[in-house]
């Protein structure tokens, strides 16, 4: 579905004496207005190829209708989502489920949209129908040289895709690990996944990063061959200076502190990327900051000071993500309550007042410190967020403007009730 740009337009007119008052407000109290608004409108988020479709769970999956049905047309939901929000300007494919029949006219297709390719994914935790050797026991960890060596081919296939499209990084999220005690020896799966891992970075063109995500538990349940930063960080420091360790946020085992593992990688040069979601209980890949939302703020609270810390570029030199699963709400919406989410939390980061911070910090000031940081997120930015936008060409309100227009309805008239879009 395509969106002519006088809709967004006309909706925008009809909320706008709202949105000026409300901007106007807390405008007043801000002095670097124009900066924030700039940053915003330069921050986007990539949305996975495999985030357009309905998730599931292992019980069922509940389709709701209007799925796009293959890779076109889940990068034409992806321009429809940058349309309304201008903040969704990249999409990031995973391999096999989203395979470029031609990438000149992918790369074309994107282009129309606006849209950039984000980094590549691989899939190694999965079998595919024409796979030679199964990965029921690991990928690159495995007893096996020839299982190791086609996980290892499909990486370096995934990132010759990922080169004709544009894309210039490859995530490599590894499921392997063990279920039961005595079932892996530890040290050898480290060495031959970092063996292979060796050779996946060789494979890298000069430009590219290459992005080690942990994972705590899942599908392993005793030990995850990549469980944790401490592991990841491991094997990017060994493999150089283009590797890095990725952060998902659901990834980590209950209550940790990760906006301190976000704060050591940045000091260490070595955060890569992100893969935004929220949970209550383990990777419930729920929407960004409808559980969580404090603990979103803090996180980026670290991201804005030690970027700055390191004079680095918030929008261009970390690899920004969702990586959510909609189970119960239409992927769209819910994409776009992810990305205002992120916002919200950036522009709150934004406002954080830093050098009286660290002089409350310096001084053991704990008590001036807390509440430097709760002045900042105890603002209403959404308006801030909302002017971005509109100083973009995008929508004041998007999921007003989505259900105004029947996005849903529309989608499902041109695609059918029952189509299914590929992922997990
Ligand atoms: C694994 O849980 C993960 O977070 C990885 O990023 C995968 O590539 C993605 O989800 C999609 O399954
Ligand atoms: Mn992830």
């Amino acid at each position: 579905m395509l969106l002519e740009k006088y809709k967004i337009d006309e909706h925008n007119h009809r909320a706008s004496p709202d949105h000026k008052r409300d901007f106007e407000f807390v405008a007043a109290k801000i002095t670097n207005t124009k900066d924030i608004l700039q940053k915003l409108e330069d921050f986007q988020i990539a949305i996975p190829s495999w985030a357009l479709g309905t998730g599931g769970t292992r019980f069922g999956r509940f389709s709701g209708g209007g799925e796009p049905r293959n890779l076109e047309e889940k990068m034409e939901d992806v321009g429809l989502l940058h349309a309304i929000n201008k903040s969704s300007g990249a999409i990031s494919l995973h391999i096999p489920w989203d395979i470029p029949k031609n990438a000149q006219s992918t790369k074309a297709l994107a282009a129309q949209h606006g849209l950039r390719f984000d980094a590549v994914n691989s899939n190694t935790f999965q079998d595919q129908p024409d796979q030679q050797y199964s990965y029921k026991f690991g990928s690159l960890q495995h007893v096996d040289r020839s299982v190791r060596k086609q996980a290892v081919d499909h990486n370096i296939e995934v990132i010759r895709h990922g080169v004709e499209l544009g894309s210039e990084s490859l995530t490599v999220w590894l499921s392997d690990g063990s279920c039961f005690p005595g079932q892996l020896n530890f040290r050898k799966a480290f060495q031959r996944t970092f063996e292979g891992l060796q050779e996946i970075y060789a494979a890298l063109p000069d430009h590219w990063k290459m992005f080690v995500e942990y994972k705590a538990f899942e599908p392993n349940f005793y030990s995850m061959t990549v469980g944790d930063w401490g592991q990841s960080l491991l094997y990017a420091n060994k493999l150089g200076p283009k590797a890095y360790t990725l952060v998902d946020l659901g990834h980590h085992l209950a209550n940790a502190n990760i906006e301190q593992i976000v704060a050591l990688l940045l000091s260490e040069g070595k955060l890569g990327g992100f893969h935004f979601n929220d949970s209550k209980y383990g990777d419930d890949d729920l929407t960004v900051g409808s559980i969580n939302p404090y603990q979103l703020f803090l996180i980026f609270n670290e991201l804005v000071e030690g970027m700055d810390a390191r004079t680095m570029n918030h929008a261009s030199d970390l690899g920004w993500m969702i990586d959510a699963s909609h189970n119960v709400k239409d992927p769209l919406e819910d994409l776009i309550q992810s990305v205002e989410a992120i916002k919200i939390a950036y522009a709150q980061a934004l406002l954080v007042d830093t050098r009286a911070l660290h002089a409350a910090q310096e001084s053991n000031d704990v008590a001036l410190a807390q509440e430097i940081l709760q002045q900042a997120y105890r603002t209403d930015v959404r308006p801030l967020v909302a002017e971005a936008r509109l100083q973009a060409g995008g929508s004041l309100q998007p999921l007003q403007l989505v259900r105004s227009l029947k996005v849903r309805e529309n989608l499902i008239r041109e695609r059918g009730q029952k189509t299914v879009a590929t992922g997990l």
